[in-house]
């Protein structure tokens, strides 16, 4: 082209969309054309329009499904996602000469007619997501694809773990789950695909569920400014609608949809150490035994694959770990559970007593190539062969292949390379026309399979351990992930560096994961690739206090990378963070089981709770740790100060309990064992004594810190930790308020249920925010002296009998 054609066509800036239009029909897409009838059902209508059919129906108030049959015949309807019954709410249909209308009490559906498009309106009138009036949906070959228009002020998020920025306008994302050692801002794809983001304009939001798992595209902005676009390589065209508004309800009815996280045992969300790997036997008792010496709390520690023969999975090295069971038994006798890797790829080793090769070998569970011939490639254990995770008679074979382990006491599994991955090729996977054979005796080629293929994976591991150990909760990680992934396994962001980059860059991940219904989430504490500097390593185990999951790992041939590793002087600063972490698990674990049921994520993004602060839309640094804590970590060397900026409302200084509200903004330089921690005025917060493990009962009251302010509410949850007893009412739910009157702050504690017995029998309840020596202090009725002032941190100490978890504390002035 010449330069002086590109300078004309710069200056035709309409004509350039409509160029962009040109060459998305040159590409041989064929849209939809005009609606000819309407067929009207309970739950919406269906479309002719040519040879296609368009289904838009009600899947729950508030939810509408689009699907699309191109040639007008709809496929078996069929999700490995969604585990949600549809449930239509009553639907008004309006059909008149150019449009159709479907409605329900939330959303109105309105279908131009000529050509199809759909525009989402609220029930105000205004429309929220509309198709780009120039580009219909379309399909070519296998492909199918709609384009929407991209309002302005638009911002996007979720999709899952791809890296870069929280907000996804601008960029464009495959979603194809890949093996990425080593991954950066703009590396795409990544391990996981999630194809669901929220739209977010104005403090309103809008959900989008794109249920495909073949290799899917979403691009906010890319190809044109004027539009977004998403589609798939094969599959149905077929999307979800949550009308919103609100973003924290756009996320729980896509976790009720797709599944919840259920509660993880309580030791998964103590401090973990791994490394890629610690062997021999003697190694891994040195761990254990330094973190118990040096007092550095501790839950778990990982076994990463030199454990195996061979990198067999479900096989030991004898020559390193001669005494593998006593191990494990006296790990569990210091409180540290043991984790194992087992990867999904089985050695191709016929006829040697190999247990998982020949017994899957006889049951024929492993995948085949398209000309039927078994698919072996090599991955860690040399040539290998992979389960049919597809089918449930596979899954049921997999299950009992940890038996033996599982006797042993070992606590947890990992599910690695599970994209899958496979050496020696350029795609890093299998053929994509490989077979999958599914239940109903048909099959699918691995292009269909490949985004589920890691959740089939820990799929079969979850409910294998749940029928070994009806009555214990499993614990399950897996690296790569479809939609709904987290009712099986909890996840971390894969190979990340040890770099200062990377520590910024794990935030936004696991923010959008989150908010892609995916809560239970870590990153490699310290950065897998390389060695990181001191200061990163304690930054980087200060922000993990406030990660879901809190585990250090790193690769081989790192430097060592535990808590005491490379400056001594640091050690002390790591420790005390490791033991806030402890100190702050009632409220982690409440928080977590608020999590199980509701979707809500641990480490929210400011916005989730308050839409309406534009501020926090781009932050890729600040979150919500639960609903009452913000964090606004250092991920910086520190050569500049770090400004922060509050929510709407009041926020005390976790520290100091100094008081901030929005309209403050600070420059301050935190000091390396600072980590600056704001709680919301109006939280209590239930705190611990230090344990060295969650196996340990803490000595001591429980730790009330209330922080008045409006809406003052706070809660606890406790049960035993690791059954399900709790489904049948064995477990401890306590409510607590505080109301301000003229010369009084009452406090007061209520049991909703009292299941569980919990460990404390006193509470000792820090007030903050008391600007002056209170008068007295009752506790009922009572007048007490069991309490104490400090004047320079205006906080009344007050404690007291926790009876029946029922009571209330007056404060007077
Ligand atoms: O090809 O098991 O992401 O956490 O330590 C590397 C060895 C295989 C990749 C995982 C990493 C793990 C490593 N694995």
């Amino acid at each position: 082209m010449s330069i002086s054609r590109i300078g004309r066509r710069w200056s035709l800036l309409p004509a350039m969309l409509c160029a962009a239009v040109t060459s998305v029909y040159a590409q041989g897409w064929q849209h939809v054309g005009n609606v000819q009838s309407v067929e009207k059902r309970n739950d919406g209508v269906v479309l002719t329009a040519g040879s296609a059919k368009v289904q838009v129906t009600f899947f729950r108030p508030g939810i509408v499904r689009v699907r699309v049959a191109p040639k007008g015949a709809f496929p078996k309807d069929f999700s490995w996602a969604v585990i949600e019954e549809g449930k239509a709410p009553a639907v008004t249909v309006k059909d008149s000469k150019d449009q159709v209308e479907v409605s329900d009490t939330e959303v109105v559906v309105r279908v131009k007619k000529s050509p199809l498009l759909i525009n989402f309106e609220d029930k105000q009138g205004n429309t929220v997501l509309a198709d780009e009036a120039s580009l219909p949906m379309a399909w070519s070959g296998e492909r199918v694809r709609v384009w929407k228009q991209m309002p302005l002020l638009e911002n996007y998020y979720g999709l899952g773990d791809h890296p870069g920025s929280l907000n996804r306008r601008n960029r464009a994302f495959t979603l194809w789950n890949t093996d990425s050692f080593a991954f950066q801002e703009s590396t795409d794809p990544i391990y996981k695909s999630i194809p669901f983001f929220i739209g977010l304009k104005e403090g309103k939001a809008y959900g989008v569920f794109f249920d495909n798992a073949y290799r899917t595209n979403f691009d906010f902005g890319l190809e044109s400014p004027f539009y977004y676009t998403f589609g798939s390589e094969g599959g149905e065209l077929n999307y979800y609608y949550f009308a919103g508004p609100e973003p924290k309800k756009i996320v729980e009815e896509f976790v009720d949809m797709v599944g919840h996280t259920p509660l993880p045992p309580y030791w998964t969300l103590g401090f973990q150490q791994s490394r890629y790997s610690y062997y021999p036997e003697a190694r891994v008792y040195e761990i254990a035994k330094t973190f118990r010496e040096k007092k550095i709390p501790l839950d778990a520690i990982y076994l990463d694959i030199d454990y195996q023969q061979g990198y067999a999975p479900f096989t030991v090295n004898r020559e390193y770990f001669p005494h593998f069971e006593q191990m494990i038994g006296d790990l569990s006798k210091q409180g540290i559970h043991t984790v194992l890797i087992t990867d999904l790829h089985i050695k191709h080793d016929p006829d040697k007593g190999y247990l998982p090769y020949d017994s899957g070998s006889k049951a024929d569970v492993f995948i085949k190539r398209a000309d039927g011939s078994l698919y072996v490639a090599p991955v860690w254990p040399g040539p290998s062969v992979f389960p049919d995770f597809t089918l449930t008679r596979v899954r049921d074979w997999w299950g009992p292949l940890y038996k033996d382990f599982v006797g042993m006491g070992v606590s947890g599994f990992w599910n690695d390379m599970n994209e899958p991955a496979v050496f020696e090729t350029v795609t890093k996977t299998m053929p994509l026309d490989n077979r999958h054979r599914l239940d109903d005796g048909s099959s699918l080629p691995h292009s269909a399979v490949h985004n589920v293929f890691g959740m089939q994976n820990v799929r079969a591991t979850h409910d294998g351990l749940l029928k070994l150990r009806p009555n214990e909760r499993p614990f399950v990680l897996t690296r790569a992930a479809y939609a709904g992934t987290q009712r099986y396994a909890a996840t971390w962001t894969g190979d990340n560096i040890s770099t200062w980059n990377h520590i910024r860059i794990s935030t936004p991940i696991m923010l959008n994961m989150g908010l892609s219904g995916y809560p239970l989430v870590g990153s490699d504490i310290g950065g897998f690739a390389g060695s990181p500097p001191s200061d990163l390593l304690t930054r980087w185990l200060e922000l993990g206090v406030f990660n879901p999951i809190y585990r250090d790992h790193t690769a081989k041939g790192t430097a060592n990378q535990e808590p005491w590793e490379n400056t001594p002087s640091q050690e002390p600063t790591r420790k005390r963070y490791i033991e806030l972490r402890y100190r702050l698990l009632p409220y982690i674990y409440t928080s977590m089981e608020e999590t199980s049921r509701t979707g809500m994520p641990l480490m929210r993004p400011v916005f989730l709770e308050y839409p309406q602060l534009v501020d926090f839309y781009t932050d890729d640094r600040d979150f919500l740790f639960g609903p009452d804590l913000l964090v606004e970590p250092v991920v910086t060397e520190m050569i500049d100060a770090a400004e922060l900026k509050f929510p709407t409302g009041t926020w005390y200084d976790f520290w100091s309990a100094a008081k901030f509200t929005e309209k403050d903004h600070l420059t301050t330089k935190p000091g390396l064992d600072e980590v600056p921690l704001f709680v919301r005025a109006g939280a209590i917060l239930p705190m611990q004594p230090v344990i060295q493990s969650t196996s340990e009962t803490p000595v001591g009251p429980l730790e009330l810190r209330v922080y008045p302010g409006e809406n003052c509410r706070g809660s606890l949850y406790q049960d035993d930790g690791h059954t399900f007893g709790y489904e049948k009412g064995e477990f401890l739910r306590v409510n607590y308020s505080c109301v301000a009157a003229q010369g009084s702050l009452t406090v007061s504690s209520k049991g909703e249920k009292l299941g569980y017995q919990p460990w404390w029998k006193d509470v000792e309840m820090k007030v903050f925010g008391v600007e002056s020596k209170p008068r007295e202090v009752r506790v009922g009725e009572q007048s007490v002296n069991d309490w104490s002032y400090d004047e320079a941190g205006e906080m009344v100490t007050v404690h007291m009998k926790d009876a029946n978890r029922d009571w209330t504390a007056s404060i007077r002035y």
